[in-house]
């Protein structure tokens, strides 16, 4: 008696291509789109899939978790400043105090159990998807993702002339980290200014970036390093209490967004 059941090589492929394609087809529409999954792209969707909304996050890496698997200067460890340690907690992650009011936590636990939370609350994944574009209509609204496969970016001009596909969404939230890549497709038609991000500052950047998490365009928000990027703002550094607490912020007002959405 073998201890796995037989199949055979074909019925995988085809477990694998059915199961996909009917995914990809559902999600062509969907309420939030969030294209990077990094911190706050993740807290961002952990806390939308928990409110019943059909969210994507659309990764052009291969593995999801941007800047926060390696923490600060390459040693598994970042630091959160009170009261970002409540997100910890939440997700049952360990943690020890470094000072007043300041903690220390292992990057590599934190970050697998905020993708296995945002993933539990219903959040679809896809790695190694590129946004190219946006999808802008006559009422002047973002109302679609323009994506390709990331690997294509990469191939020689010659060979890479590869049409992407749209995908149609109510809300998206730039989580691109520093790069701030989907506002930038904004900047590059003049519909919007990126100030740039501003010197390491940590007493500063982190409420900053709270505070302005927000709608930068009709039917565009802004979370992360991307707030920085786009309002002038000092970065941080390896302390993520404000990229926790930006995707949440960014969820309640993508949240608010949907909820008042007449299309
Ligand atoms: O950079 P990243 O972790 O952004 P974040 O959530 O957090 C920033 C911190 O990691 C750290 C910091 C905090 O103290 O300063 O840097 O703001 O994650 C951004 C993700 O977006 C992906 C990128 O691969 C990364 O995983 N990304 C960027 N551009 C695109 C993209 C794009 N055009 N399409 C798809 N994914």
């Amino acid at each position: 008696m073998p201890l796995f059941h037989p199949v055979t090589e074909g019925e995988i492929t085809r477990a694998i291509v059915n199961s996909f394609l009917r995914q990809f087809e559902e999600y062509v529409s969907s309420d939030v789109i969030i294209v990077g999954g990094g911190p706050s792209g993740l807290m961002a969707g952990k806390e939308l899939g928990k409110a019943g909304l059909k969210v994507i996050i659309i990764e052009r890496n291969n593995y999801l978790g941007g800047g926060f698997w390696a923490g600060g200067f390459f040693m598994n460890k970042f630091t959160l400043r009170e009261p970002a340690q409540e997100v910890l907690d939440e997700l049952g992650v360990p943690y020890s105090r470094a000072g007043e009011g300041l903690y220390v936590a292992d990057a590599p636990h934190a970050c697998s159990k905020l993708i296995g939370a945002a993933g539990d609350s219903g959040v679809k994944f896809f790695n190694l998807i590129l946004l190219e574009d946006l999808v802008i209509r006559e009422d002047k609204r973002v109302a679609g993702a323009v994506i390709n496969w990331s690997p294509i970016a990469y191939l020689p001009r010659e060979i890479a002339a590869l049409d992407p596909v749209p995908l149609e969404t109510k809300v998206i939230i730039d989580a691109t980290g520093h790069d701030a890549s989907v506002a930038r497709k904004l900047e590059r038609r003049g519909m919007l200014k990126l100030a740039g991000e501003g010197a390491l500052w940590i007493e500063e950047s982190e409420e900053a970036v709270v505070e302005h998490t927000g709608e930068v365009y009709p039917g565009l928000i802004v979370t992360g390093m991307a707030v920085a990027s786009v309002y002038g703002l000092p970065r941080m550094g390896p302390t993520f209490g404000g990229m926790l607490l930006s995707g949440k912020r960014a969820a309640e007002v993508a949240l608010a967004v949907v909820l008042t959405d007449s299309r």
